[in-house]
């Protein structure tokens, strides 16, 4: 069975407590709920972890791969446009990785239309709220089918 890392960064905590008409009304762990649904029809397991600090990141994702997790599905948060570090971890632990963005990030400002993730990501699914996380668990599960990881 397939296991899955999902990563949720800086401030996503506040989800559906704050500012609901960028993000809508969802929580986080409303969204968890529904990723662990879609991990069970999948048939695979899913880890998840929150956090605002970008070091703790980075070591979840160097962490990955000897707690056997096959695939990352992450939500850097504002980390996407800045952060070389959480590039430079997925790039450095040869992990895939989808890239998942509840807002379309390229109709929003400027300074978010730069990932420093996209380019070591396998792809990045952006704009359709909680349902990016849905497809980007399908995206990251049919690619390790079709693998054969
Ligand atoms: O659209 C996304 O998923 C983002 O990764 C969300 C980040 C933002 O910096 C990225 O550009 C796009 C922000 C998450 C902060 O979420 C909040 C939720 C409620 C209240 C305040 C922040």
């Amino acid at each position: 069975m397939f296991s899955i890392l999902v990563l949720h960064g800086p401030n996503l905590n506040l989800l559906g407590l704050r500012e609901p008409g960028i993000y809508g009304s969802e929580t986080l762990d409303n969204i968890n709920r529904l990723l662990q649904q879609e991990a069970e029809t999948l048939g695979v397991k899913i880890s998840v972890l929150q956090s605002n600090h970008e070091g703790v990141l980075v070591d979840a994702i160097h962490s990955a791969s000897s707690e056997q997790h096959q695939g990352i599905v992450i939500n850097a948060g504002a980390y996407t446009h800045t952060s070389v570090a959480i590039r430079d971890a997925i790039s450095g632990v040869n992990i895939p990785t989808v890239e998942v963005h509840l807002s379309n990030i390229y109709r929003r400002e400027e300074f978010r239309h730069h990932s420093f993730i996209a380019p070591v990501a396998i792809g990045q699914i952006s704009g359709f709220g909680s349902e990016s996380y849905i497809l980007g668990l399908k995206a990251i599960v049919n690619y390790l089918q079709k693998s054969g990881s």
